[in-house]
């Protein structure tokens, strides 16, 4: 029997603010653009907003460098407007699900400022400053071999004080010290402000490296001849992360606040189950990442390793029957701002398929169990950036730091790229970042028609867009709010429901299949994740129904289904 919660109920919209609408034509989208298409996102069926960091930032990493956490970064707008948007969240029975951004802040931070300014500083322990390494020659070296997230050293020189900090993102994201208790009590002040300013929970960025072993010991050597290393053995899911989050814990239970966590790294079932069991109190759910990378390569994302539906298979089968029965729960998504579109990844944006390609992921993320997290444009199968589009178009510092290194590695010879370009397409972060598409119009209404975005529009806006969609019932949106009526009208089954794995081979290699029940109602649903026409054997004359499909006809007959490329079908044991 598993605990009904509002959390484990919630269809959660997340907004990546930049991106979203502009409404005083800076070419960057603002809290008066997500305020004013409120009715869109409730009309698709989303009761929670998680918005991607607003706060006051230098913008090195979009906000995820956080200068203050009590103020709003101006061009987004002011703190009477997240004000408003609380208001008008909750008038419509929505809540707001804040970014907290605090395993690092940005190195302009008062606290980073203070913290720098000198070896005496009051805060120099706030974040972790470690003297040089000297090497045989002499030569001045970090005091590790750790590799940053975003390439390169992970620790930062400080000419000033003749120190290194460390920064496992960017150089400009310094990693606050999670060990000193000062640090700690500051946080949870920040965190209560904006509870105490209604909001309903928080997504906790980059969650498991808040702490690190205490004597950031070297790195193994993963990949030889390379000076730095992943040392994420020495900083993920540290000695004292359970300790800490147990603690914040507390500050949220105040306020019967959700929360879920970014896991990065730690990947098996036990300790996943260590972060998310209720009787943990620690988290209510986390992000474990692994369909988001189902298409990295093993040296690394931008490695080729295509997509096979065994993996979403096996991913869905190993969290679907381990979570929610231990007491923990699953998150749901494919997608975020860190990700390219699993439409272009997953499924296929070949205009012959596009639109039933998003269809099925649809069905897919709407049937099984967890608290469904959608990324804004997912709901009109918004794609990734189109494959003639140069280098120049990728602003996102993750993906050019990669570029620049192979580059570098090939002589600076750029004709030799298009491998790197090619996966660039498939995975870079700048795919799921494009502006949203509003409508037609010159910049897709996005942003004024004369002004240049802060990120180029796709060039297939005018097609793809939400004006059209609304006014089309066989659209990727009309399908969308649909699905989300059924889970919602079917949430004992959908959300709260048994599942049951449907073993690979059983109706082929290309074909997704499970099982959902409650008490006496069942659904089976079928899905085919290829571009393959599919036979299954499976007789539903007289105890089945199509409860729902992405194709107006389907074919059952004699006992045998004919699948088109890319059909879903979920089909019941009752009468609609
Ligand atoms: O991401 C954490 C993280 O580990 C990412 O580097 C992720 O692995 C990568 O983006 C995949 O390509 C969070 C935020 O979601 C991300 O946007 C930030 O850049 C990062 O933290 C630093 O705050
Ligand atoms: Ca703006």
């Amino acid at each position: 029997h598993i605990e009904r919660r509002w959390w484990k109920e919630a269809v959660v919209y997340q907004i990546y603010p930049a991106s979203f609408l502009d409404t005083n034509n800076d070419g960057i989208g603002d809290i008066g653009g997500i305020l004013s298409k409120l009715d869109h996102i409730k009309s698709l069926g989303a009761t929670a907003i998680w918005l991607s960091p607003i706060y006051a930032s230098p913008q090195k990493d979009m906000g995820y460098d956080v200068a203050d956490y009590r103020s709003i970064h101006e061009p987004y707008g002011t703190l009477e407007q997240v004000k408003q948007l609380i208001q008008e969240l909750h008038k419509r029975s929505m809540k707001l699900i804040m970014d907290l951004v605090v395993n690092h802040t940005s190195d302009q931070h008062a606290w980073f400022i203070d913290s720098r300014s000198s070896r005496k500083s009051l805060r120099r322990d706030w974040y972790f400053w470690r003297d040089p390494n000297y090497d045989a020659d002499g030569i001045r070296q970090p005091p590790n071999n750790w590799r940053s997230i975003f390439g390169g050293s992970a620790w930062t020189y400080d000419q000033d004080t003749n120190q290194y900090y460390l920064s496992l993102f960017l150089p400009s994201q310094p990693d606050l010290n999670w060990d000193n208790e000062a640090v700690r009590q500051s946080v949870y002040d920040d965190i209560e402000y904006w509870l105490d300013l209604g909001v309903d929970g928080f997504r906790i960025d980059s969650m498991n490296l808040m702490s690190k072993h205490q004597d950031l010991p070297d790195a193994p050597i993963i990949f030889p001849g390379e000076k730095y290393q992943p040392g994420d053995k020495w900083f993920a899911s540290g000695p004292r992360m359970h300790e800490y989050l147990q603690e914040m814990r507390k500050v949220f239970d105040k306020y019967d606040a959700m929360t879920v966590g970014e896991l990065g790294f730690t990947k098996d079932v036990k300790s996943v189950l260590e972060y998310v069991a209720d009787s943990r109190h620690e988290l209510n759910m986390v992000f474990t990442g692994d369909i988001v990378d189902m298409d990295f390569g093993k040296e690394g994302k931008y490695v080729r390793d295509d997509f096979h539906p065994d993996k979403l298979r096996s991913i869905t089968n190993q969290w679907q029957t381990t979570l929610a029965q231990n007491g923990g729960w699953n998150s749901v998504y494919m997608d975020n701002h860190d990700s390219g579109r699993s439409l272009s990844r997953y499924g296929s944006d070949l205009p012959k398929y596009r639109s039933h390609a998003a269809k099925l992921l649809a069905i897919y993320l709407c049937s099984v169990s967890g608290t469904l997290f959608l990324f804004q444009g997912q709901e009109i199968g918004m794609a990734n950036i189109p494959k003639n589009w140069t280098i120049e178009e990728y602003i996102d510092v993750e993906g050019r730091n990669y570029y620049n290194s192979v580059l570098e590695a090939r002589g600076g010879d750029a004709s030799r790229m298009q491998d790197v370009l090619d996966q660039l397409r498939l995975k870079a972060r700048d795919n799921g970042r494009l502006p949203m598409q509003w409508n037609s119009s010159s910049n897709a209404g996005f942003t004024g028609s004369e002004i240049r975005p802060w990120m180029r529009v796709n060039d297939d806006y005018n097609l793809w867009n939400v004006e059209n969609q609304e006014n089309d019932s066989q659209s990727v949106l009309s399908f969308w709010k649909k699905i989300l009526k059924i889970r919602k009208e079917y949430m004992d089954l959908f959300v709260y429901g048994t599942f049951e794995p449907i073993p690979a081979g059983t109706y082929g290699q290309n074909i997704i299949a499970y099982g959902r029940q409650d008490g006496s109602q069942k659904v089976v649903v079928l899905l085919n994740f290829s571009d393959k026409e599919c036979q299954v054997q499976f007789d539903i004359m007289d105890t089945w129904r199509v409860l729902l499909s992405n194709f107006e006809n389907y074919d059952c007959n004699n006992g045998k289904i004919v699948l088109h490329p890319y059909q879903g079908i979920i089909l019941c044991n009752w009468d609609k």
